[in-house]
């Protein structure tokens, strides 16, 4: 098959992290060549990308259903205290919103099911169904809905080993299907493994002609002409539950000759995808709706477009032509304060309006950085789909109080339910993960909006953590941050109390004695496998992200010695405090290993040495006192208090939270 001739010259493709131009909606359709096709790691570059967005309808209210056995097609919401937390689509037929007060959704629908979520009350180890529960007394439990959510993220692990899941709230997941399509495409084409030895530029040279693609079953395809094609309805049809997930429209748009590699790219994913949200289905019984596009933004607008158990794909060619009359301020991050004032500044309200203002125009007006606003106006978002360490680093349970708290004695109930709470929690991630072991427990209360105040002490390690054990660490730590409470002197108006655990990390089963759950703990899965694959960058990103906590410096020659820092990066490194050379597993250590894949090996090397000494020393103290000291005590490096923040400026004034 003779090659396609490329359409504008292979380098125009490449934009990177340039800037975008006028001529922006022209990247919509790419030369793919084999280069890219076969590269490893182009990420956001790569012009086959394929991200799709999962979100689980109505999935409160579908976990509540599928718990008590009801028929899916009764109008069923879940209440807490007395307003609406989550509405299913039956119900939603009636005019109920997620807005209203259960008397008004009642009135609307008689035959309404109403469920309260679960919640914890003092002296119960397990959340309950209780009957009245009350705000006064009780806390709200997410416990089921966060492991039903975990659950459908496994399928989608499992589905897709070679793909990268992203958690990105209790329902919803981003998932990169860039490499299995990739991968895919490959395995169906396999004469694309080769470059022809005829082709003029070599590897450069663009793919032959794509194959015809067959949409039907595949999901509802995003017009390219929505008014031509006649289904800009499908938007408002919220359709039943009963149709099959990977059915849609299969719409056959009038533009056959627009099909592209990246097409076939969104095929393939939207197959893929279809199979994962019907194992969701028959496992679990809950109904999703994906969206599935070149980004993360665009994944996630595209979802939304046909709901519920459905599955909708925007072709780069329907691009323009879907995002134009779209509102902007619908659209997330433009929400707030900044949609409102591009509204004003050109008395504009689509995505459309906004396209007319040139780049230079929208940069002085709201600074520098309104780059990415011009972009996603255009459907650029080069942001990774990042995934999250399967261990959650610190578990929070927090409860807001309708009634404050004014006297120091009313601490220990709410301590207590806090307590309850986290001890379900490490002892469920416990039951996959038996070292589990968090090492500090911390204590907030809040006064009225303003104040907040936090006290941390060390976690002492026991194979049984106990509602007790946490409440009495609670307890010590309610002493001394809110003391006895005389509130003569101390005024008391306490609307938050929260207990976390935080730097929750892995110890090998197994092993005897504290000391010994450090010293031989291999490297996260994570790490193995971004060194096999030849480096992620984004992985020292994250490392370096000073919301993960407190880390050790990684520069090249800091304190740790990373020895032979001249000559390229070490494969080990000095610890100053028991004076031994700690030495990376040799899987690591080989010359083809990247310099950032080594540099973040040995910062998680350098992290689990000093864990190893914390743990000595925590060790020691319990055998010489019995009881846990405030952390400061150990010399582990502590993030320092934010620094003074200047005031906003360029764009970032209309993002900043209040
Ligand atoms: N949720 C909540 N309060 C909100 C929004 C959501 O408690 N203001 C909870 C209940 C929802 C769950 O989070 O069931 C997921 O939120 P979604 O926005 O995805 O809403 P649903 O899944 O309920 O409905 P949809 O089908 O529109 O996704
Ligand atoms: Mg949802």
């Amino acid at each position: 098959m003779a090659p396609e001739p490329p359409s504008k010259p292979v380098s125009a493709v490449w934009k990177g992290k340039a800037k975008a131009t006028e001529a922006d909606f022209d990247d919509l359709n790419p030369v793919i060549t084999y280069r890219h096709l076969h590269s490893r790691n182009l990420g956001v570059k790569d012009p086959l990308r394929v991200v799709a967005l999962c979100d689980s309808d109505a999935f409160y209210a579908a976990c509540e259903q599928v718990r008590l056995g009801i028929d899916p097609l009764l109008p069923l919401v879940v209440q807490q205290w007395d307003s609406l937390i989550a509405v299913n689509y039956p119900a939603r037929k009636f005019g109920i919103t997620r807005m209203e007060k259960i008397k008004e959704a009642r009135k609307k629908c008689p035959e309404l099911v109403v469920v309260h979520v679960a919640t914890y009350r003092e002296g119960e180890k397990e959340p309950g169904y209780w009957e009245n529960p009350d705000t006064l007394t009780h806390k709200v439990s997410l416990d089921h809905y966060r492991r039903e959510s975990m659950k459908i993220i496994k399928i989608f692990q499992e589905g897709l080993p070679t793909g990268e899941i992203e958690k990105a709230s209790i329902d919803e997941a981003f998932i990169d299907f860039t490499r299995p399509v990739r991968d895919e495409i490959l395995h169906r084409y396999p004469h694309l493994a080769q470059v022809p030895p005829d082709a003029p530029n070599g590897a450069d040279s663009p793919l032959p002609p794509p194959p015809l693609i067959l949409w039907d079953g595949l999901g509802t395809v995003i017009p390219v002409n929505p008014l031509s094609s006649g289904s800009s309805t499908d938007k408002l049809d919220l359709g039943t539950q009963d149709s099959d997930p990977a059915s849609g429209d299969g719409v056959i748009d009038d533009d056959d000759e627009l099909t592209t590699w990246h097409d076939v790219a969104l095929s393939i994913a939207a197959e893929l995808m279809g199979k994962m949200r019907e194992d969701i289905r028959t496992k679990l019984g809950y109904t999703t709706s994906a969206g599935i596009a070149r980004n993360k933004f665009l994944a996630k607008l595209t979802a939304s477009y046909k709901k519920p158990n459905n599955q909708s794909i925007l072709r780069n060619a329907a691009i323009p032509n879907y995002l134009r009359p779209m509102p902007f301020q619908k659209i997330r991050f433009l929400g707030g304060k900044l949609g409102k004032a591009l509204a004003q500044e050109y008395d504009v309200s689509t995505v459309g309006d906004l396209l007319a203002i040139s780049l230079d125009e929208m940069q002085r007006k709201f600074g520098e950085n309104s780059v990415w606003v011009w972009e996603i106006l255009r459907g650029i978002d080069r942001s990774e789909v990042k995934e999250k360490s399967a261990v959650n680093k610190s578990m929070c349970a927090s409860k807001n109080l309708p009634q404050p708290i004014t006297k120091a004695s009313q601490g220990h109930h709410w301590i207590r339910v806090l307590a309850a709470e986290l001890a379900l929690r490490l002892n469920e991630a416990r039951e996959s993960n038996s070292g589990l072991w968090p090492k500090t427990i911390v204590l907030h209360v809040r006064q009225g909006y303003e104040t907040a105040r936090s006290k941390q002490a060390a976690f002492p390690f026991t194979r049984q953590v106990t509602v007790d054990l946490i409440a009495s660490a609670g307890d010590k730590l309610w002493k001394e941050l809110v003391g006895t409470g005389d509130a003569r002197t101390r005024p008391m108006n306490i609307n938050n109390v929260a207990l976390s655990f935080a730097g929750v990390g892995t110890m090998e089963a197994g092993q005897q004695g504290i000391e010994g759950f450090f010293t031989t703990r291999t490297l996260p899965d994570e790490l193995q496998r971004s060194a096999r694959e030849g480096g992620v960058k984004r992985k020292i990103d994250s490392l370096n992200d000073p919301a993960e906590g407190p880390r050790a410096n990684i520069g090249i020659g800091d304190d740790g010695g990373y020895s032979n820092a001249l000559a390229g990066i070490s494969t080990s490194f000095l610890c100053e405090r028991c004076g031994k050379r700690v030495n990376l597993p040799d899987s690591l250590s080989d010359a083809g290993i990247g310099d950032e894949v080594r540099i973040e090996a040995l910062e998680a090397l350098r992290v689990e040495h000093d864990d190893f000494h914390l743990a000595q020393q925590l060790a020691k103290q319990l055998a010489s006192n019995g009881s846990p000291q405030a952390i400061r005590a150990f010399d582990r490096p502590v993030q320092k208090k934010a620094k003074k923040q200047r005031a906003p400026e360029g764009i970032a004034k209309f993002l900043v939270r209040k």
